[in-house]
């Protein structure tokens, strides 16, 4: 067994609290996932990510770093950060979403009360010294998407070494020439943070490996569209969480073998949860890691996740970069065109969201959708009117969720939700 307190303490690491919240996420996760039946063997993989998440994962970057093999951690919270850029200027790129309530009254001392616990979680993480993956960036990059996340990464660059792209709010294409112009300056302030110039050989390459991991991906989705379904929504969502951390090669590997078991099984009629079983599109706030409150109560209701479209799901891999630029521009701004697609609903208007959601509850089969807003978030909060009478157009039966990670809620929601999967 190798000894991992050494590396959380030389990262500076809270290391007693990082005891608490390394136990509180073990007993969760087996109280989740590992009490599924009927997983598909392969899903052993994401077991194994769980459980190397702060310890042999983090100790596998820090020692690439150490050979030289990578230059830098580079950190992020938003889905329009370009992994292909971190990669091909030889950094490692990291989700630093959060997804647990922690060090609350410290973070209430710079961040207001009332405010998205996502936002509340990272800066807690940061506050609370308990994030191996935010104590071991080298930079951190922050975009102005909601103004929650935009007003708190001013505290947070008072924490981490932080840059903060800017992103539009409209579609078209004069924007589209601002997000071009947004993503060279990252490029830029990225290879100054490596030392280490990007190449077209490098971009490429590291075009192909992202794209390699959603190719995957989107092998694994397509399955779900299965009755009985062959995976559960809870694993889909982890293996999405997953790839903002994980190495992206053996990852896409280990979900090319999801992916062909879940193909056999689907072929089998094999699946996760009887056939039959209500089955719900979820759509809303994104899902970080261990944010898993609400796919287990859908799923312990005995109801069924077949897709998410959010950015802990399908937004992340259902579009590709363009693979044939060969110079470093054309391949950047085949890039930045791709990450324009990303529905957040930072957008005005955000039509791409609502025809995503009709189309996937449709190809995967979806009695019903669920639509959720953490608390505090008013962009989502909003658009989930139009997402309710989108899908009121198509037929398909609507439920609207707000919540946040504490678990008060958790009986109220069971019930709301076990009623709606009732009338499906
Ligand atoms: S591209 S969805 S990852 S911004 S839930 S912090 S919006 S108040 S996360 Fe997002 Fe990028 Fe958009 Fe995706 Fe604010 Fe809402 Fe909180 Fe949110």
């Amino acid at each position: 067994e190798y000894d991992f307190y050494p590396m959380w303490e030389s990262l500076g690491m809270d290391v007693p609290a990082h005891d608490m919240l390394l136990g509180a996420v073990g007993q969760m996760f087996g109280d989740v996932f590992l009490a599924q039946e009927n997983r598909p063997a392969s899903t052993d993989y994401l077991n194994q990510v769980v459980a190397g998440i702060h310890s042999g994962r983090i100790k596998e970057m820090l020692d690439k770093k150490a050979s030289g093999e990578a230059k830098k951690i580079v950190g992020s919270f938003c889905l329009y950060v370009p992994e292909e850029i971190v990669i091909a200027a030889g950094g490692i790129p990291v989700g630093l979403c959060s997804g647990a309530d922690w060090a609350t009254d410290k973070v209430e001392e710079h961040l207001p009360r009332a405010t998205c616990p996502l936002i509340k979680s990272f800066a807690g993480f940061k506050l609370g010294s308990v994030c191996p993956y935010i104590e071991s960036s080298d930079l951190v990059i922050g975009e102005n998407t909601c103004d929650g996340k935009k007003k708190a990464y001013e505290f947070m660059a008072t924490q981490v070494n932080m840059y903060t792209v800017d992103i539009p709010n409209v579609h078209n294409a004069q924007t589209l020439e601002l997000w071009k112009g947004e993503v060279r300056k990252l490029a830029e302030r990225v290879e100054q943070e490596t030392g280490q110039k990007i190449t077209a050989e490098s971009l490429k390459a590291a075009i192909k490996l992202a794209n390699d991991k959603r190719r995957a991906l989107q092998r694994l989705s397509a399955t779900r569209a299965a009755d009985p379904a062959p995976i559960s929504g809870l694993d889909s969502l982890l293996t999405v969480q997953a790839a903002f951390m994980d190495d992206a090669e053996r990852l896409t590997g280990a979900i090319n073998a999801m992916a062909d078991e879940c193909e056999q099984r689907a072929a089998d009629g094999v699946g996760v949860a009887p056939k039959g079983a209500k089955r719900i599109l979820y759509t809303g706030t994104p899902m970080a890691v261990p944010n898993w409150k609400l796919f287990n109560i859908i799923e312990k209701a005995g109801g069924v996740v077949v897709g998410e479209e959010a950015c802990t799901g399908s937004r992340y891999y259902k579009d590709l970069v363009d693979e044939s630029g060969e110079t470093v521009d054309e391949m950047l701004d085949a890039i930045a065109e791709r990450y324009f697609g990303i529905n957040c609903a930072i957008f005005t208007p955000n039509d791409g969201r609502i025809e995503d959601i009709v189309r996937m509850a449709r190809e995967l089969n979806a009695d019903g959708i669920i639509d959720c807003s953490l608390q505090f978030c008013t962009l989502y909060e909003m658009e989930s009117f139009t997402v309710e009478k989108a899908a009121e157009q198509a037929g398909i039966p609507f439920m609207h969720i707000t919540t946040d990670y504490a678990n008060e809620d958790a009986g109220q929601l069971t019930t709301r939700i076990e009623a709606f999967l009732e009338m499906l």
